[in-house]
C-alpha cells in the first residue's frame, strides 16, 4: 500500500522522510478498511449510557504566576462500545483528554510525553502562544521525548482545545482520541452569573466507525473521513440527566470531516452566547446551529419550564440514520435555577479594515496538478515553504476564497479574526465574534481581518511558523496547507 508520504513525496510534495504507514498506533491490527461490520454489527447502545465528563487536570506544581501540568500521551485500550475494547491514543490513556482549565493571562506550561508508539506534536487550538510552541506539524515529539509547551493565556476566555497536528497523521491521530478541552476563564466572564458548576458542561462531538470486534476503522478518506456512530465526550449517544435549570453548553466539533446542525426535538431554541473566540457581545437565539469541524458554540439550553420526566434529544438535522440523533437530556428533577443571561456580554472592539496594511488572497482548491488533491495558491504544503510573512503590529485582511463544490473550514492559527463578510454579506450575528475557523461556502469567499501583535518567529526556523489549514483532517493531511511566520 502506498502511504501518504509516499504519495506526496512521489508529486515531489514533500522532502523525503520517515515513511509511516497508515494507522501505525493501533497494534496488532484494527484499522483495516473494508473489513466491513461496522456500527451494524455492534450493538451500539443509543441514550443507554451516562455522558462521560473528562476529569479537570490538576497541575503538578504551581508558582504564584504560572501553572505547571502534565500529560502522558499513550496506547491504551477502553470500552467505548459495551462488550468491546478499542484501542486508541489517548491524553493520559483516555479520550477525550483531561480538561485544563485556566485564567487569562496566567503562564501555563504543559509537559507532553510521549508513550506511545508513534511521533506527535500537540496544537492548542484558538490558543495565541509564542510561535515555538504551538505545535508546528514537523516540530516532532518521538516516542519516549517529553516536550514542554508553554502558553501565555495573553488573550479572551474561551473554548480551546488541545489535539494532535502531526504531518501527515492528523486525521489518523486526532481519530485514535488525542483531544481534549482547554477552557480560559476569568473574573470578568465570572461575574455575570452565566450557569456554572454542575449546570456548565463541554461536550465534544465525534463521529467514528467501528469494526466488529470494536477496534476503530480509519480509512484517511480524501474526501474526508466520515464516522457512522457518535461519540459525545468519547461515549456513543449518551444522555445526560438535568434539573429544571438553564445549562451552559460548550459545544465543540472534534469531528474530522462531518458537519452537524444542531436542533433540539422539542423545539427549543439556544440561546448562544459565545463562538470560537469567546464570548459574543450579547446572546443570539438560534432555532439550528451548524457547526463545521474545529468549530465551538457556547449555549445556553433553558430547562426551566421543562416537566420534569422530558426527554429532550439533540439531534443533527444534517444526519441521516445513525447520524442524525447526538445525545439526549434528560429532565430528572425540580430545582430552582438562579443562573442569568446577561443581555449584555463582552464588547468586541471592531477592527478596522482601514488599517488593514496588506490583503492577502488564498484560493483553496482541488487537483493543482500532478495528481495532488489539495492545494491552497494552486501549491501543496510543503514546510520548506512560507507562504506569508506578515508584520508584527499590523493589521491585514485575508481573503479566503474557495474555488471547489464543497464547503471547507479554514482554521488559522496565532489570532483571532473578524469576519468582515460572507460572500459580500456582513456576518450573522453569531459569527461577528473573534473567530479562528472559518466555514468558506462552495464557490465562495470569505474576508478576515486580524491584527499581528506580538510573537515574532525566526524566518530561518519553520518551526515558528504558524499554520493555516482546511480543518478536515483529511484535505489538511492531504497538503491542503500553508505556513506564515510573523516577522520584525
Ligand atoms: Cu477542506
Amino acid at each position: 500500500m502506498t502511504t501518504r508520504r509516499d504519495f506526496l513525496k512521489s508529486m515531489g510534495a514533500i522532502a523525503p522522510a520517515i515513511a509511516l504507514s497508515r494507522t501505525s498506533w493501533a497494534m496488532g491490527g484494527g484499522g483495516g478498511g473494508g473489513a466491513g461490520g461496522g456500527a451494524a454489527s455492534l450493538n451500539v447502545p443509543v441514550f443507554e449510557l451516562p455522558l462521560y465528563i473528562p476529569p479537570v487536570l490538576q497541575p503538578t506544581s504551581s508558582t504564584a504566576t504560572r501553572d505547571v501540568y502534565e500529560i502522558t500521551q499513550q496506547n491504551a485500550t477502553v470500552e467505548i462500545i459495551p462488550g468491546t475494547q478499542t484501542a486508541i491514543l489517548g491524553y493520559n490513556g483516555m479520550t477525550p483528554g483531561p480538561t485544563i482549565m485556566v485564567d487569562s493571562n496566567r503562564e501555563v506550561a504543559v509537559r507532553h510525553t510521549n508513550n506511545t508508539n508513534v511521533r506527535t506534536t500537540t496544537h492548542l487550538h484558538g490558543g495565541h502562544m509564542r510561535a515555538g510552541d504551538d505545535g508546528h506539524p514537523v516540530d516532532y515529539v518521538n516516542p519516549g521525548e517529553t516536550r514542554e509547551y508553554v502558553y501565555s493565556n495573553k488573550q479572551l476566555p474561551a473554548t480551546l482545545w488541545y489535539h494532535d497536528h502531526t504531518m501527515d497523521v492528523t486525521g489518523d491521530q486526532v481519530y485514535a482520541g488525542l483531544a481534549g478541552f482547554y477552557l480560559i476563564s476569568d473574573d470578568y466572564e465570572r461575574s455575570f452569573g452565566l450557569p456554572s458548576g454542575d449546570q456548565e458542561i463541554a461536550i465534544v462531538i465525534q463521529d467514528r466507525t467501528f469494526a466488529a470486534d470494536g477496534s476503530l476503522v480509519y480509512n484517511d478518506t480524501i474526501m474526508g473521513e466520515l464516522g457512522d456512530t457518535i461519540l459525545v465526550n468519547g461515549v456513543p449517544y449518551p444522555y445526560f440527566e438535568v434539573s429544571t435549570r438553564k445549562y451552559r453548553v460548550r459545544i465543540l466539533n472534534g469531528s474530522n470531516a462531518r458537519s452537524y446542525t444542531l436542533a433540539l426535538n422539542n423545539g427549543a431554541s439556544f440561546i448562544q452566547i459565545g463562538s470560537d473566540g469567546g464570548l459574543l457581545p450579547a446572546p443570539v437565539v438560534r432555532s439550528s446551529i451548524n457547526i463545521a469541524p474545529a468549530e465551538r458554540v457556547d449555549v445556553v439550553i433553558d430547562f426551566t419550564n421543562v416537566p420534569v420526566g422530558s426527554q429532550i434529544v439533540l439531534q443533527n438535522t444534517a444526519g441521516t440514520g445513525s447520524t442524525s440523533q447526538i445525545m439526549r437530556f434528560d429532565v430528572a428533577t425540580a430545582a430552582d435555577d438562579g443562573s442569568v443571561i446577561p443581555q449584555v456580554l463582552r464588547p468586541i472592539e471592531r477592527l478596522d479594515p482601514a488599517a488593514a496594511v496588506t490583503t492577502r488572497q488564498w484560493v483553496f482548491s482541488a487537483g493543482g496538478g500532478g495528481g495532488t488533491p489539495w492545494v491552497i495558491n494552486g501549491l501543496p504544503y510543503d514546510e520548506n515553504r512560507v507562504d506569508a510573512f506578515p508584520k508584527v503590529g499590523t493589521t491585514e485582511i485575508w481573503e479566503l476564497h474557495n474555488r471547489t463544490g464543497m464547503m471547507h473550514p479554514v482554521h488559522i492559527h496565532d489570532i483571532m479574526w473578524q469576519v468582515l463578510d460572507v460572500n459580500g454579506r456582513p456576518p450573522a450575528p453569531e459569527d461577528a465574534g473573534w473567530k479562528d475557523t472559518f466555514k468558506v461556502p462552495p464557490g465562495g469567499t470569505v474576508r478576515v481581518i486580524g491584527r499581528f501583535d506580538d510573537y515574532v518567529g525566526d524566518p530561518n526556523d519553520i518551526t515558528t511558523a504558524y499554520m493555516m489549514h482546511c480543518h478536515i483532517l483529511e484535505h489538511e493531511d492531504h497538503a491542503m496547507m500553508t505556513q506564515f511566520i510573523v516577522v520584525d
